[in-house]
């Protein structure tokens, strides 16, 4: 094989390698286990202050689609659980929401007296990917005091999947096949 052939997968390789570190969204489940509920009281606010969302990060709501459904709103709205109009609204049972910018965004369930129940959440999105593989950014994280919470039993990192894990040996999977393939 020719070495040009060679340092260009070499190259690609690491390329690669250096993609799939930077290319990490984290999945949070909201509710984590509980869900997008008012069977159990969650404390969505606690949920929420208890991640670390980026940019490129996603939400996932999962609920019963006849007893639910999710509505971003304003702040105003948010505060005094106003679903009049909604700036969107989601209704599948299993919405994934991409978080492209940083910010404050402000989501309720438009049932009738649901987020007077609770069923309100708050997600500070901040800037910058998350960066799972580098450090403790998106680690198990900060852990505000478990006590005194009923239905913190869940293990932290359960409902947040990474998708880092499953991009860096894909990525470096096809880099190999690649590599074993064209030189
Ligand atoms: C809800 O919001 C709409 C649109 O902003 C507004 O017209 C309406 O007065 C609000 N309702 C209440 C009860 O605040
Ligand atoms: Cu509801």
């Amino acid at each position: 094989m020719s070495s040009g052939k060679m340092a260009w997968a070499l190259q690609w390789i690491s390329t690669m390698a250096v993609f799939a570190v930077s290319v990490s969204a984290t999945v949070h489940k909201v509710g984590d286990s509980a869900g997008w509920t008012t069977l159990i009281p969650v404390d969505y606010a606690k949920w929420a202050s208890s991640k670390q969302i980026h940019v490129g990060d996603s939400l996932l709501f999962e609920y019963n689609t006849k007893f639910h459904n999710v509505l971003q709103v304003t702040q105003e709205q948010f505060k005094s659980c106003n679903a009049s109009s909604p700036v969107a609204s989601y209704n599948s049972g299993a919405d994934s929401i991409p978080l492209k910018r940083p910010g404050t965004f402000y989501y309720l369930c438009g049932f009738p007296g649901h987020c007077q129940l609770g069923q309100k959440v708050e997600v500070k999105v901040i800037a910058g990917s998350s960066s799972a593989l580098l450090g403790p950014a998106s680690g198990p994280g900060p852990s505000p005091s478990p006590m005194g919470t009923p239905f913190a039993s869940a293990p932290p990192p359960s409902a947040a999947s990474t998708l880092s894990y499953f991009f860096s040996p894909i990525c470096l999977l096809v880099a190999a096949l690649l590599y074993c393939v064209c030189v």
